[in-house]
Parts: C-alpha cells; structure tokens; sequence
C-alpha cells in the first residue's frame, strides 16, 4: 500500500499544481483518444515505472471538474475534508448494509439523516438513506408512492393504470424511473410552467381531476427544487394541499438545489418541505461533496420498509433492522457514500454548509449582474437561482460552448427553455470566488474575438 499512496501523493502534488496553470485539460478528440494514452489491457504485467508513467498521463488529461475552468454541470469544486473522508472511506471499504460490516460507519450516516429530518421538521418517525445519485433516489420515491397507492403491487406487479406528474422542466429519471417501476412512461403527465420554469399548479389539478375521473390512479407528484436548466424551484404548499385532497404521494427532487434547506436566507425557496412525504437532495451538488452523495428523506420510514426491505439470512445476522441499514436502501452492497458529507459537515458546522449555498447564491447574483450590466449579454433566467442563461452577441450557444471546449478553454454547458438555447452557466463550485465568475466572462469574451464565431453567425444570418 505504502507504494500506491506515495504514487497517489506524486500525482495528485503535480496535478493541484499543473492545474493552477491549466485549469481546462486539453481536449482530446475521440478518434485520437487510444493513440493518445496507453489503455490497452494486456496478458502480461508492466514495470511499476511504466505503470505510474500511464496512470499520469491518463489523469493529467482528464476533465478538471474542481477548477475555475469548469462550469459544465452540476457539480464542482473540491472540499478538503470531504475528499478526506472519501479517501478513508474507500481505504475502509465498509459496506453500509450491515452494523456488522460496517460499524460506527452506520451512526455516521444515521446521524446525517436524522439531522435532516430534524430541520425539515419530522419527528422520530421520520428516515431516509443514501443512493448513488439523484435520479436513483427519484426512483426510490417513485416505489414508495407505487407501493403506498397498492399494497398488492409489491407481491403481485400493477394491477390498475397508474399516473405520476411532474413538470415539463424536471428530470429526465421521471420518464425511465415509470418504466423501471412498470407504470409506464406513457403514464407520466408532463405539466406545463410558468414564464420562470416552476409548475402550473391549476393544470397539475386539472390533469389529476382528468385521470380520476377516467378510472386512472395518481400515484406521485414530483416537484422539483432546483430544475436543470433555469434552476426554478416549483412551489411546494399549493401542491401539498392537492395531494393531500387526493391522497398521492408528493415527493420534492431537489438534487440540484435542496440544499437550500441549509440556508436561513434561501430556505424560503423549499417552503413546506415539511408537508410533502419525500425530499430528496444531492450533497454532490451544491454541497461541495465528492461524487456521488445523494440523499432522500421520508416523513414516515414504514415507506422505507415496505417498499425496500427483504430477509437474507445470509446477511443480517446480528443487531436489529435499525442498525442494518440494507433494509432500507435500495442495493445491496453499498459503498460508504455518507462519510465524505458527514466530514465536511462535522468539520465546517451547519453554518459552515450554510455559508457554502449562500455564496454560490452570491456568486450567481455577480454573474446575473455582469450580464444586466453588459449590453452584448441577453438573460434568460432568474434572480434566487444558481443557473446563469445567456446568451453572447447572438451567437448560438452550442456553437460558443463546443469551442470553448474544444480549444480547451472553458466547460460549459448548454440548454434550452421554451424554444429558446442559451449558454448555462452554474455556480456551484463554492471555491469560486467573485474575480473567477468575472474572469469566466473574459475568457470567454477574449475567445470569442479571436475565434470566427462571430463571422459565422454572420454567414448564418446571410443564409436565412
Ligand atoms: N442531474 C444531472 C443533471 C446534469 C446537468 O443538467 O448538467
């Protein structure tokens, strides 16, 4: 071991350095990708000269996702202590569905999901677990609102058509999350928005009326917290009260921005998370987490047990359900994703995670301002979101992104909203400070000049 640590050490020195200079790895085409790197598999070992000489090169040219050159998803940055609770975590390499292998590891990931419950305000009823990402914890509330609307279903498969909603700008795991729990994606309802993305709640009732009516059986509400592209959060009371009326399971995907929930001056944005029967968040997101942290929460844990538990004799053969986490979670063996969260949060404090969201709001609201402030920019999001939506002198935004990749200076991304593509900016790597969004503007703005993007849209203009 003591020789993978020291080549762990040497490589990872370097690239925190080379990355200082080179915060965007240098594309490498697809077609040149195996001539470029050495990662043919062989029948006969190498040296360890020639092995540590391939692993550097291979992570020297692989995308920097913690640097000031990174904008591209959802994710970003680089916390220390939670990187030092991932590293201990994979050198442990408990497996969190047994007390019996994996110890005080289970207290650590009981203890975040019971402080969570406690902010949202549930009582000792209430539970969660962790999954490995925020499309897998969807799916987790989709089962539950299944087996909560059909107790035979869990024995005997769907015996009646099943309906779930969700708005226009969720998720794409809603429509695969109805095909893997057999309700079909023919059977999700997609609602429409609002001018800022967030949910019609007249048109959601409407269509929940329409389906009752036709003999259909509404199963789940997804709203979103945080949607992927405008970063709109849908309004949580209103809906609350509908789902109440007809008794369907209302579960609020806030993987990209329910971490709000940390936040005095944000918290807002979830109003009523209390109402709703699951909450689901990614600490990968805004929470500074190495991949993957994502975690659900339910106001009742009996949903947890119904939906995910099953005996095996040949696991669960000490200690009491409680403490064998496995029955509540939706795999088997189950790497230590809680340790790397639990870390930064004992580490930092619950204002210390407080602090985290509140700046990428402010960084969000320095990159807002740029735009406002500068008359080549055209906006197109709102104001208490993480996404930036832009667009620069016109210029189509796929073409302005796809550059800047492949010429190796910015990762951003792109999306589009009602017929309308624009660059995404997020803001989400809490490392960023204010000069590095304004210098994410210049970048690009320096790129552009030099680059023919502005002569080719020109040609485009001449074309139409
Ligand atoms: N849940 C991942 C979303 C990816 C993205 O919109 O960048």
């Amino acid at each position: 071991m003591k020789n993978a640590l020291d080549i762990f050490q040497k490589i990872t020195k370097e690239l925190l350095e080379d990355e200082k200079k080179h915060p965007v790895a240098e594309y490498i085409p697809t077609s040149d990708l195996f001539s470029r790197l050495d990662l043919e598999l062989t029948d006969n070992p190498i040296s360890d000269e020639a092995f540590e000489r391939i692993l550097r090169d291979l992570i020297f040219a692989s995308p920097r996702t913690a640097t000031t050159g990174f904008f591209n998803q959802l994710f970003g940055g680089r916390n220390s202590k939670a990187i030092l609770g991932e590293l201990l975590s994979v050198i442990l390499n408990n497996s969190m569905y047994t007390y019996k292998a994996a110890g005080p590891q289970i207290g650590v990931e009981k203890n975040i999901l019971r402080t969570v419950c406690n902010m949202i305000g549930w009582d000792e009823n209430s539970d969660g677990t962790l999954a490995p990402g925020g499309s897998m914890t969807n799916f987790m509330s989709m089962v539950m609102a299944r087996d909560a609307a059909s107790a035979a279903v869990r024995n005997k498969g769907l015996t009646e058509r099943m309906v779930v909603y969700s708005s226009k700008e969720s998720h794409y795991s809603i429509p695969k999350n109805a095909a893997f729990c057999g309700i079909g994606r023919d059977n999700v309802r997609y609602v429409s928005t609002d001018k800022e993305g967030r949910i019609n709640v007249q048109e959601l009732e409407s269509a929940i009326e329409n389906d009752i009516q036709n003999g259909l059986l509404p199963v789940l509400v997804n709203l979103t917290a945080g949607t992927t592209v405008l970063g709109a959060f849908d309004p949580i009371i209103l809906v609350a009260d509908i789902c109440k009326k007809h008794k369907i399971w209302l579960h609020i995907d806030g993987a990209y921005c329910g971490s709000v929930i940390f936040s005095k001056k944000y918290k807002h944005l979830v109003q009523g998370v209390e109402l709703v029967d699951s909450f689901s968040f990614n600490a990968h997101k805004m929470l500074s987490t190495p991949l993957s942290c994502s975690i659900i929460v339910v106001k009742n844990k009996k949903h947890l047990y119904d939906s995910f538990s099953n005996d095996a004799n040949y696991l669960y053969q000490t200690h009491h359900d409680e403490f064998n986490l496995g029955k509540t979670s939706l795999q088997c063996g189950r790497r230590n994703d809680a340790l790397k969260f639990w870390a930064l949060w004992k580490s930092v404090g619950t204002t210390g995670l407080e602090d985290i969201v509140d700046h990428q709001f402010a960084l969000a609201d320095t990159a807002r301002n740029y735009i406002r402030n500068h008359d080549d920019y055209t906006l197109y999001s709102y104001d208490n979101s993480v996404s930036i939506c832009f667009n620069y002198k016109g210029i189509p935004a796929r073409d302005i992104c796809t550059a800047l990749y492949e010429y190796s200076n910015l990762l951003v991304g792109y999306g589009s909203f009602r017929d309308t593509e624009f660059i995404r900016l997020v803001t989400v790597n809490a490392s960023n400070s204010h000069e590095d969004i304004r210098h994410f503007f210049s970048t690009m703005e320096d790129f552009v000049a030099k680059s023919d993007l502005l002569q080719s849209r020109a040609v485009q203009e001449q074309v139409h």
